[in-house]
């Protein structure tokens, strides 16, 4: 494609060439001639001419196709540059704004007069590839930092949550990858093991091991970080750790000689994608599979809580990642036990106001109740899911928002904080009551009572603008 650029200074003329030449057809044309003779003698197509005359552009063959690049150093003579451009033709006209004090005011101005140009400005251009080299070297230097803490250990834990997910078994892999450790020296652990079918399917195919570990052994390592957790959840086993990487909201009241948490990432996985990419490491296949993988279910395929990083690791795992894997890991996502609840949701469930709330009683293993939420949030009018069932001697509320309108966390946090565990998302939260408790505060309620006293908690707090909220989120 052909491309024509009208500039003043030698340094944009530079960065365009530079940047264009290579998928469009540029030449130049600057007002100073000496600039003009001296790009050409650079070797650039440079031309000297009046910007200002319209025969500039009919001699140069400018046409509707041809893309227009004026370089606006907020001089007023630029009106003229673009009526000239306009009355030879040109329609394809974008202004680069070079420090402009009001950029928005600017573009307004120019809009008036010339509805068809585009506008933007140098620093949108380079604001955001620069933030990202910067934040980048953040990542780098912090990386180098820990790995060098954790470099003379005997025995590194890494440590994951309990039941660990996908998320939290990649991100150990990830973590071993970044410390350059092997399983031997750093050893993948968790104080309860995988349960739910899809994970252990996943550990299974990629030969994950998540080794047993006991509170007492933790004082034994060397180093202990954690992955995908933060200590407050292992309730006083774990106040003191080497290194936190978690993309859950930062908790307080731990001490961690390194942490990296960033709550606005879809997974933790994303973050230990960049660690990784700081300092070059090697990802080798199983563990960029098992990264995928992990982005990919923690974030629902990008339907929840995910965004550009998340994309962008997603992106870059991928070339080197075995695609047929993760469809062999996808496919143990249901199975029959998990259709059972799915089906007692339906029967005990009820649907108001977009709003799908459903007890399902007793249950042998958690992750039925996740399950049956993320379910029945694939269902048309439904935009939060409530499921709760008891799972030794607790309640166990999950809930899932399709992330936008109100909080899910703060749902939780507001019922339950007060008489058990209780956090999370915007779209996903999940709580833990001690049945004991749940009766002491909401009255002793029949199975079927308790989906209508949940159902009613969820449409109060959904229409409900409470003054306190703000306090709560931060809570
Ligand atoms: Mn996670």
């Amino acid at each position: 494609m052909k491309c024509y650029a009208v500039c003043q200074s030698e340094a944009v003329v530079r960065i365009l060439a530079e940047s264009l030449s290579t998928s469009f057809d540029i030449d130049f044309l600057v007002e100073n001639k000496a600039l003009a003779r001296r790009l050409h003698e650079a070797g650039l197509s440079v031309t000297g001419g009046d910007p200002q005359r319209t025969d500039t552009y009919l001699k140069a063959g400018i046409g509707p196709g041809t893309c227009l690049v004026v370089e606006d150093g907020g001089k007023k003579s630029l009106r003229k540059t673009l009526e000239a451009i306009r009355d030879a033709g040109g329609t394809l006209t974008y202004v680069l704004g070079i420090g402009p004090a009001d950029p928005a005011k600017r573009e307004d101005e120019l809009k008036a007069l010339f509805p068809e140009i585009n506008y933007f400005t140098m620093s949108e251009l380079a604001g955001v590839p620069l933030l990202t080299e910067v934040s980048r070297s953040l990542t780098r230097s912090r990386v180098l930092q820990y790995q060098r803490f954790f470099s003379d250990a005997d025995r590194v834990l890494i440590l994951l949550h309990n039941d660990p997910d996908p998320d939290a078994m990649a991100s150990g892999l990830a973590l071993r990858s970044v410390l350059r450790r092997t399983k031997q020296t750093a050893i993948i652990g968790a104080l309860h093991g995988v349960t739910r079918p899809e994970n252990l399917r996943m550990m299974n195919l990629l030969d994950i091991q998540v080794e047993p570990i006991t509170p007492e052994q933790i004082a034994t390592f060397d180093r202990v970080a954690l992955v995908d957790v933060q200590p407050h959840y292992f309730g006083g086993i774990v106040d003191r750790v080497d290194l936190v990487v978690d993309h859950h909201p930062e908790q307080t009241g731990y001490s961690a000689v390194f942490k990296d948490i960033r709550s606005s990432y879809g997974s933790t996985s994303t973050i230990l994608t960049e660690h990784l990419r700081a300092v070059d490491a090697n990802i080798s296949e199983r563990t960029a599979t098992a990264m995928l993988y992990a982005i990919k279910s923690d974030t629902l395929f990008f339907n929840r809580q995910a965004n550009s990083v998340d994309i962008d690791a997603f992106s870059y795992l991928y070339p080197l990642a075995d695609a047929t894997m993760i469809r062999k890991m996808e496919g143990a996502e249901i199975t029959l036990e998990r259709l059972d609840y799915v089906l007692r949701a339906r029967q005990a469930g009820q649907l108001v106001d977009q709003v799908f709330c459903a007890f399902v009683g007793t249950s042998p293993r958690e992750d039925f109740i996740p399950y049956v939420a993320d379910f029945y949030l694939q269902l048309e009018d439904v935009r939060w899911t409530i499921i709760a069932g008891i799972v030794n001697d607790s309640l166990v509320t999950s809930v899932r928002t399709l992330g936008y309108g109100k909080h899910a966390g703060e749902f939780v946090r507001r019922y339950f904080a007060d008489i058990g565990s209780a956090g999370g998302h915007r779209a996903m939260a999940k709580a833990v009551v001690p049945l004991r408790a749940f009766r002491d505060k909401y009255g002793n309620l029949q199975a079927e009572q308790v989906t209508g006293k949940i159902l009613e908690l969820a449409l109060d707090f959904l229409h409900d603008h409470h003054p306190s909220e703000r306090r709560l989120v931060r809570a």
